[in-house]
């Protein structure tokens, strides 16, 4: 892939929906009143997260609110404070549209640098003029009947996680479903006209996994989720495959899901298991957010709260000491995950967390006695540790050590199989490449988070079966700027796509990647992310969007319509 086709791709992504954009501007007040009334007053305005610090808005002069910029200044990075706004993203890069410079950011490094906003318009960029706060099923049945009436497009949103920029679309109707917040415990869960039971949590989408977390220790149980406490449990996590470090022994988010509660784009309130509308059931299980109907809520499967073993090691890399420090997480891996291990390699600081459910304090020692020692030998640190659950687990090393947002990132990533692991030149290709993207791009983030010790029954989630063979998630990633340039930008995710499709993807050719989690120009999504489920996928999308009323980058259907 050349930088030229990126950028023509670039340009695709960034222009997408520029045909249907005259049409929200030209609804009525009417029609808007009539459509706030049909949602019970949940209709909302919308305007770009930043603005109270910026003295132009949309190229006119407007008044900058101190009190207001100082508060968005102070908690710019923090992603609790991001998760209440419906116009933030995790990664504001798409609050903006980055083909036309049109945004309102703040330097993300240093966000009272007043050089971001002096003389600078805040710009509305892809945030939607107007939203929908849903409160109940109905506002988004009410949404779909006026996305039909006017031509409207919608976009959702729940708690802005997405890294490929799914949740926005400029000058659509958004979605937001952070206020649906139900949570409901239940020892034996019945999945509708089912006869197997689960103990399971019922979660709105709206739900966070910092809450759930919470929640299901308060009920002896835990939630098997991911790293960060403001991702949602029933969104785009659940439905694009949903990793956790847990994930080795219990799964990822779409084994663990019994039920889902759906609003389809013909208004339809449905229920989605294994015994009604199970073909939408498969779908949702790794077809992605947004792309089959508007979840209100999800049951997933929950775990009797047991004690987890945790490992705290961190180094500094050095020429002398990183290559070894590689070549022992890729010695170990096959060991590590069979005896239970998750985890990830850390870039901040450079190390691992590991995490186990299944062995003793002491068989935990043992595993780790050869990263212990590297630790020791290069003064690092190597810490191992009993946690009474996974909620003081999620406490204490989730809430501190979860990845930074409020930044610009490009990422990128591969499901690197098992089987690669099982010989010496295999591991010695996959040290030689961790050494290279080093230099390359920094110290990689590695999700260690697949459900290699998970019973799979095959053919009953729609997530590449790549997921299944793999033992890492092994992401690429860089940022940049809030004054970088569209063409700084487009070298930027240049560079990620380059080395993922060049050099992630030479060292394992015949696996996948992680949808949510992906090269945002990923060459061969369709089996990168679907593999072979791919063509099932597209018919359901059919069956239940028959008028293309959900659309979105890589979502469903809407690939043939948006690919180059
Ligand atoms: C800091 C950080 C840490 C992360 N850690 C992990 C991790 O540990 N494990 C992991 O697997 N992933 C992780 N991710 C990726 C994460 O899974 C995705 O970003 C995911 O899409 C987030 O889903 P969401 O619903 O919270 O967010 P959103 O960005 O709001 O939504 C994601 C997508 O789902 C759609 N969507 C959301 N809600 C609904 C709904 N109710 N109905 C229909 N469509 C909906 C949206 O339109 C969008 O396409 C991380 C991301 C970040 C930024
Ligand atoms: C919207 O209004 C503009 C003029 O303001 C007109 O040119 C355009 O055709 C209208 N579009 C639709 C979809 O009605
Ligand atoms: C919708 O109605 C509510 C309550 O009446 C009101 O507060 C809100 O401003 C209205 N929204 C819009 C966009 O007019
Ligand atoms: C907007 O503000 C700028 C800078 O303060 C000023 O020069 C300009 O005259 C103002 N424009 C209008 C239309 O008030
Ligand atoms: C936001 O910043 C202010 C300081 O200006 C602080 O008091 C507040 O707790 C922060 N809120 C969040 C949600 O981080
Ligand atoms: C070892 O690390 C500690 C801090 O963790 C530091 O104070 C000390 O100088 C380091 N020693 C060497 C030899 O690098
Ligand atoms: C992990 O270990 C490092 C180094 O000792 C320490 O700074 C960090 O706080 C630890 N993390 C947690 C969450 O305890
Ligand atoms: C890793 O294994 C290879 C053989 O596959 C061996 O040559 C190498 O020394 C091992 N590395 C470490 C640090 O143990
Ligand atoms: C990484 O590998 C690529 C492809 O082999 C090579 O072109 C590049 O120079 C390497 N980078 C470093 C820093 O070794
Ligand atoms: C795995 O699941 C299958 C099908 O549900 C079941 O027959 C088998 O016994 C399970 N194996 C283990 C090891 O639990
Ligand atoms: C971008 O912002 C940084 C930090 O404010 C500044 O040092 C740099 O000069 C800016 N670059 C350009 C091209 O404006
Ligand atoms: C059945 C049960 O014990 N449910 C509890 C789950 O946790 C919540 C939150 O603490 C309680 O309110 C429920 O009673």
């Amino acid at each position: 892939m050349t930088r030229n086709l990126v950028a023509i791709f670039l340009v695709s992504l960034f222009t997408k929906t520029a045909v249907s954009a005259p049409s929200i501007l030209n609804v009525s007040s009417t029609q808007w009143d009539a459509l706030n009334v049909s949602v019970g007053g949940r209709l909302h305005a919308a305007t770009p997260f930043a603005l109270p610090c910026f003295s132009r808005y949309n190229n006119v002069n407007v008044s900058v609110d101190e009190a207001a910029c100082r508060i968005i200044q102070a908690n710019y990075t923090s992603p609790t404070f991001r998760l209440e706004s419906f116009s933030a993203n995790m990664q504001p890069q798409y609050e903006t549209c980055m083909n036309t410079d049109s945004g309102c950011l703040l330097d993300s490094n240093n966000p009272g640098n007043p050089l971001a906003t002096q003389g600078t318009s805040c710009n509305q960029g892809e945030i939607s003029p107007y939203y929908i706060d849903v409160g109940v099923a109905a506002d988004v049945q009410a949404a779909f009947q006026f996305a039909k009436q006017t031509g409207v497009p919608l976009s959702i949103k729940n708690t802005g996680h997405d890294y490929m920029g799914r949740t926005r679309q400029p000058n659509s109707l958004g979605i937001w479903t952070h206020s649906l917040q139900t949570m409901v415990y239940h020892s034996q869960f019945t999945p509708a006209m089912c006869d197997t039971s689960y103990r399971a949590i019922t979660v709105g989408a709206g739900v966070t996994f910092g809450q759930v977390y919470k929640f299901a220790d308060d009920n002896d149980s835990m939630f098997i989720g991911g790293y960060a406490q403001t991702i949602g449990a029933s969104g785009g996590w659940m439905m694009g495959g949903g990793h956790s470090i847990l994930a080795p022994t219990y799964g990822i988010g779409v084994d663990r899901v019994v039920e889902i509660k759906i609003v389809t784009p013909d208004g339809q309130l449905r229920t989605a298991n294994a015994c009604q509308n199970s073909d939408l059931f498969w779908a949702l299980r790794g077809g992605g957010g947004g792309t089959f109907g508007i979840v209100i809520e999800s049951t997933q499967m929950v775990e009797q709260r047991i004690p987890i073993q945790v490992i705290n090691m961190t180094f500094t890399p050095t020429d002398e000491n990183l290559q070894e420090f590689f070549e022992i997480a890729v010695n170990n891996s096959v060991d590590w995950a069979e005896q239970g291990w998750g985890g990830h390699i850390n870039r901040a600081p450079p190390g691992l967390i590991y995490v186990n459910p299944r062995l003793s304090l002491d068989d935990a020692t043992t595993s780790m006695s050869q990263i212990t020692a590297f630790a020791q030998a290069y003064n690092g640190t190597s810490a191992i540790e009993t946690l009474p659950s996974w909620y003081a687990f999620s406490s204490r090393f989730i809430a501190a050590e979860e990845a930074p947002v409020g930044n610009l990132l490009a990422l990128g990533s591969r499901l690197i199989p098992k089987a690669l692991f099982e010989t010496a030149a295999d591991r010695a290709r996959i040290v030689a490449q961790l050494v290279n993207q080093t230099a390359e791009l920094g110290f990689p983030y590695i999700g260690v988070a697949t459900p290699i010790g998970f019973n799979y029954t095959a053919g009953t989630t729609s997530v590449t079966p790549a997921w299944r063979t793999s033992l890492w998630h092994l992401t690429a990633g860089t940022f940049w700027s809030y004054n970088s340039s569209v063409a700084e930008i487009r070298a930027t995710l240049g560079t990620v796509h380059d080395y993922v499709h060049e050099q992630l993807t030479a060292l394992a050719p015949d696996s996948g990647a992680y949808m949510n989690e992906g090269d945002v120009y990923e060459s061969n999504y369709e089996d990168a992310y679907w593999g072979p489920n791919y063509q099932r996928l597209l018919a359901i999308k059919e069956k239940y969007d028959p008028d293309g009323l959900l659309d979105c980058w890589r979502c469903g259907k809407s690939l043939a319509l948006v690919s180059p």
